[in-house]
C-alpha cells in the first residue's frame, strides 16, 4: 500500500499496536544478561530509546536449549520473567512500546551453553561454518559452533510449545506489548526453511511446504497464545549470517509470506541483504518488492517492516514505496534519541564496536543525546 502522505514521523497501526512513529529499534544482541537474566541496566538502556515507535528486544531464548551465546537473556525461567518486568515498566514509563524477540538458535550454539553440555539441536546433523560468543573473565571470545544432532520429529511439538509458553510469559506476565518470532539469521526456524541446513526426509524437509511447516506451526502456536495482533515475525531471505543458504530463496519466501497473510500478524519484518552488511549480494539476488506484493496479493494486512543499513533518505524512500515501518539497528546503539536526530536532520554518533557484545554501561547507556555532544 503506497502512503502518499506518510512520513517516518507520523503514527501508524501495526495489528493491535498503535505506534507513535514508523521508526523501529531493531533487535540487537548485547550480551549483558548474566545467567540469562535481565538487569536494571537493560531497563535504563531500553528506556533511553523509548521514543522509537517500537522497540524490538534483543533476541531472547525460549528455553535453555535455544541458548547459543554467552549472557543473552531468556524468558523461560521464573526469575527471568520477573526480571523483564522492570525493563518493560521503564520503557512504558518513558512512553514507549516494546515487543520481545523469541529465539531458538538451533545449531548456532556450543555444548558449554546447552543443558547437560549436550550437543546443540538442528533440522539435520550438519555443522554451521559459524562462530558464537562465549565470555571468559568478562572478555568476549569467539568460538566455532559445536556439531549438532538432528532433531527427532517427536521433539518438535515441545519446541513449538516452548515458543508459545515464552510468548505467554512475555505478554501475560512480563507486560511486553507483543512478541516477534525470530525466523532469521540462520537460527533454528531459518535452518528449517533453507535447504543448506535442512536435509530431512520427513514432513519437515524437502519441499518448500515441508521446510516452512515448522515456522508455520510456531506462528500458529504463538498467535493462539497471545493473539495475532501482537505478533510479528522477522525473516532474512538471503543473509549469509550463520551459514544460512538456500539456492532458490524467492519461491520459498514468497510461499512463506503468502501463508503468513492468512494469520493476521501485526507485522512482517524483512532483513534486506546480509544482516549488518551489504544490502545487495551479487550472488544472491532477491526481489523484495515482489515479496511484499506476494503478501499483499494474498490478503496480508500486517505492517511491512524493512531493515538493514538504511539512512534517513533511504528510509523515507522505502516508506514512499510501500514500507510501513523501518527498523534501525546499529544507529540505535549509538543514538538513544535517533528519532529526534532523524527528524531534525542532526548528525549521528558513531558506535564503538568493541562494546557491542558484553560489558557494562560503557558503550551501552553512555551515548550522548543531542545537546550533550
Ligand atoms: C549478533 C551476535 C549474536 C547474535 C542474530 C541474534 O544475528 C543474533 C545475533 C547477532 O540474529
Amino acid at each position: 500500500m503506497p502512503h502518499s502522505h506518510a512520513t517516518l514521523f507520523n503514527s501508524v497501526q501495526a495489528g493491535d499496536l498503535n505506534l507513535a512513529n514508523r521508526i523501529v529499534m531493531a533487535p540487537l544482541t548485547r550480551n549483558r544478561a548474566p545467567d540469562a537474566t535481565p538487569t536494571a541496566l537493560m531497563g535504563e538502556y531500553y528506556a533511553q530509546r523509548a521514543s522509537a515507535g517500537l522497540i524490538i528486544s534483543e533476541a531472547t531464548a525460549i528455553c535453555q536449549q535455544g541458548q547459543g551465546y554467552a549472557d543473552v537473556p531468556g524468558l523461560y525461567a521464573e526469575e527471568q520473567v520477573e526480571a523483564w518486568k522492570p525493563v518493560t515498566r521503564a520503557v512504558h514509563a518513558a512512553g514507549g512500546k516494546i515487543v520481545c524477540q523469541l529465539w531458538h538458535v538451533g545449531r548456532i550454539s556450543h555444548t558449554s551453553l546447552q543443558p547437560g553440555n549436550a550437543q546443540p539441536v538442528a533440522p539435520s546433523a550438519l555443522r554451521a561454518e559459524a562462530k558464537t560468543v562465549l565470555i571468559k573473565d568478562g572478555v568476549p571470545n569467539f568460538v566455532v559452533t559445536s556439531e549438532p544432532r538432528a532433531l527427532q520429529a517427536y521433539e518438535l511439538p515441545d519446541i513449538v510449545h516452548n515458543y508459545a509458553a515464552a510468548a505467554r510469559n512475555a505478554v501475560h506476565t512480563a507486560d511486553f506489548d507483543g512478541v516477534e518470532i525470530h525466523a532469521a539469521n540462520g537460527h533454528l526456524i531459518d535452518q528449517f526453511l533453507k535447504s543448506g541446513s535442512n536435509q530431512r526426509r520427513d514432513d519437515f524437509g524437502g519441499s518448500i511446504e515441508n521446510r516452512a511447516r515448522f515456522l508455520l506451526e510456531v506462528v500458529r502456536a504463538v498467535t493462539d497464545a497471545v493473539g495475532a495482533g501482537r505478533v510479528g515475525i522477522r525473516l532474512s531471505p538471503v543473509t549469509p549470517a550463520n551459514d544460512a543458504f538456500d539456492p532458490d530463496p524467492q519461491p520459498l519466501f514468497d510461499y512463506v509470506v503468502r501463508e503468513l497473510a492468512a494469520l493476521k500478524l501485526a507485522y512482517v519484518h524483512i532483513i534486506e541483504g546480509a544482516t549488518g552488511g551489504p544490502r545487495e549480494l551479487v550472488d544472491r539476488p532477491f526481489d523484495y518488492t515482489g515479496l511484499r506484493r506476494a503478501y499483499r496479493a494474498a490478503g496480508g494486512k500486517g505492517a511491512w517492516m524493512v531493515n538493514n543499513g538504511l539512512d534517513k533518505a533511504m528510509a523515507e524512500q522505502a516508506v514512499k514505496e510501500g514500507a510501513d515501518l523501518v527498523a534501525f539497528g546499529r544507529a540505535f546503539i549509538a543514538n538513544p534519541d535517533l528519532v529526534e536526530r532523524l527528524c531534525s536532520g542532526s548528525a549521528l554518533n558513531e558506535g564503538d564496536r568493541s562494546t557491542y557484545y558484553g560489558g557494562g554501561a560503557k558503550g551501552y547507556t553512555d551515548y550522548p543525546v543531542l545537546g550533550q555532544n
